[in-house]
């Protein structure tokens, strides 16, 4: 029922403001071929943004859904990578800190002609095409699904074959943005290690804290280590080989590799409909699973966190990256248990009924802060990955009183790019297109 301007309103009746409030919010971050974030903190396309978006979209604008995944995979690498940041031409220079002069990624050997960031982020797209192609079916959308398959196989290929430093079976970052969770204290040991000065700062103009208090963001000896990340990869034309002997970041992330190890179960689910063998796919999402269990999880304390290999020892801090895990079907059941409790102890609170929204660092931490973001705010595309992982594992109450907690949060307080995980109030960009698109994933699915 296509009935405002092209979008589809059957689910309107479910919570007509929310409903609408979330399609305005997406229809405003269109640019002709893909959604912005944010219009203020973040005007060009990002990787698993576009995912989030995508699945969202597949709700009311499924051509725009495939529109987005389309113009995304348009700027993947000749090794398959897809990078998190394609710059939108049109803007200026200084729109967005780092920018296109920055990352230089027309210099390197195989990089799209579109200027792109050099690195990654987590590949949700697999789980997107599965889910839109699902509600939607019709003979364009298998022709797109045709085209996007081989894509998203050497999206794949790119992270098994050119990322696994460690040499266990995993991918590994080479930067905390490509874990899209940038600021998590997950990483904070791993970037103290990192050489910088924050007076580099001084030479350049954050754009973040143009629009979002200093308090809020990442500082500036932050940042400074971000950019000499970026450095130390642009500098060998954002090569892989001999990571491990020049690269000071190096760590496996277990919500990076489940959200891997599932878009080889959604290629498993896509193959049969292009004609594909889904066996290779099945074997590499298992293979993906055991090496997340073997590396990544410690059972004296029941939990997954990121492997440091530059100490070879998982990071201390106990953050929402390690609830990332249960969205893996074929997750033991000794593991199910262990995020389960993780999840509903007082470090995160989950229950049939949640007096507070799921945060996104540990509560009872002495380092959460509950304005900085990712070292404790809630954010609602954590919490649906979560949600999917726990009607995956048929906990159906627990699933459902964290949509409704999720719900609520966005009912009160709008699409804000996260929110206060005590008081539920909304910060950083207050139209963020994942979390509008998301709220309409979760209305549609009760
Ligand atoms: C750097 C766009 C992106 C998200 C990330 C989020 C934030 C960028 C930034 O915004 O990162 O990539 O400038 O802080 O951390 O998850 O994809 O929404």
């Amino acid at each position: 029922m296509q009935t405002r301007s092209g979008y589809d309103d059957r689910a309107a009746t479910v919570d007509g403001a929310l409903w609408r409030q979330a399609v305005d919010t997406l229809e405003a971050n269109w640019e002709v071929d893909h959604t912005v974030p944010s219009r203020t903190l973040y005007p060009h396309q990002w990787s698993w943004d576009s995912a989030f978006i995508a699945i969202g979209l597949a709700r009311v604008r499924p051509d725009r859904a495939w529109r987005e995944l389309r113009s995304l995979f348009a700027a993947q690498w000749s090794d398959g990578r897809v990078p998190h940041i394609v710059f939108n031409p049109r803007l200026r220079p200084g729109d967005y800190f780092p920018g296109p002069e920055m990352w230089a990624s027309t210099d390197a050997p195989g990089a799209s002609e579109l200027a792109t960031s050099g690195i990654i982020q987590p590949p949700v797209h697999a789980l997107a095409a599965e889910r839109l192609w699902r509600l939607t079916g019709t003979s364009e959308a298998a022709a797109e699904l045709a085209r996007l398959y081989p894509r998203l196989v050497a999206q794949q290929r790119y992270l098994a074959r050119r990322r696994d430093v460690g040499g266990g079976g995993l991918v590994c970052l080479v930067h905390p943005w490509e874990s899209g969770l940038d600021n998590s204290p997950a990483w904070d040991a791993p970037l103290d290690r990192v050489p910088a000065d924050a007076a580099v700062m001084r030479t350049y103009r954050r754009h973040d804290t143009r629009f979002v208090a200093d308090s809020h963001r990442p500082t500036d000896l932050d940042y400074a280590r971000y950019l000499a990340l970026v450095s130390s990869y642009r500098e060998r034309g954002y090569a892989d080989d001999d990571l491990a002997g020049r690269h000071p970041f190096l760590v496996e992330c277990p919500l990076f590799n489940a959200l891997t190890a599932a878009a080889e179960h959604a290629l498993a689910a896509i193959a049969p409909v292009v004609g594909a063998d889904p066996g290779p796919h099945r074997a590499r999402a298992r293979a993906l699973t055991a090496a997340i269990v073997d590396r990544l999880y410690e059972p004296a304390s029941g939990t997954f966190r990121p492997r440091d290999l530059r100490t070879g020892t998982l990071v201390a801090p106990r953050t929402v990256l390690g609830l990332g895990p249960l969205i893996l079907p074929e997750l033991p059941a000794e593991q199910v248990r262990a995020v389960l409790a993780e999840a509903c102890s007082p470090r995160f609170g989950l229950a049939e009924r949640m007096s507070r929204p799921l945060p996104s660092h540990d509560r009872t931490a002495p380092d959460f802060e509950p304005l900085r973001y990712w070292r404790g705010p809630s954010w609602i595309n954590t919490g649906w990955l979560v949600w999917r992982g726990l009607r995956e594992h048929d906990r159906p109450a627990l699933a459902a009183g964290l949509r409704d907690s999720m719900l609520d949060l966005v009912g009160r307080s709008g699409c804000h790019e996260y929110f206060h995980p005590e008081t539920g109030a909304g910060l950083g960009s207050p139209a963020f297109s994942w979390t509008a698109a998301l709220t309409l994933d979760l209305l549609q699915t009760p």
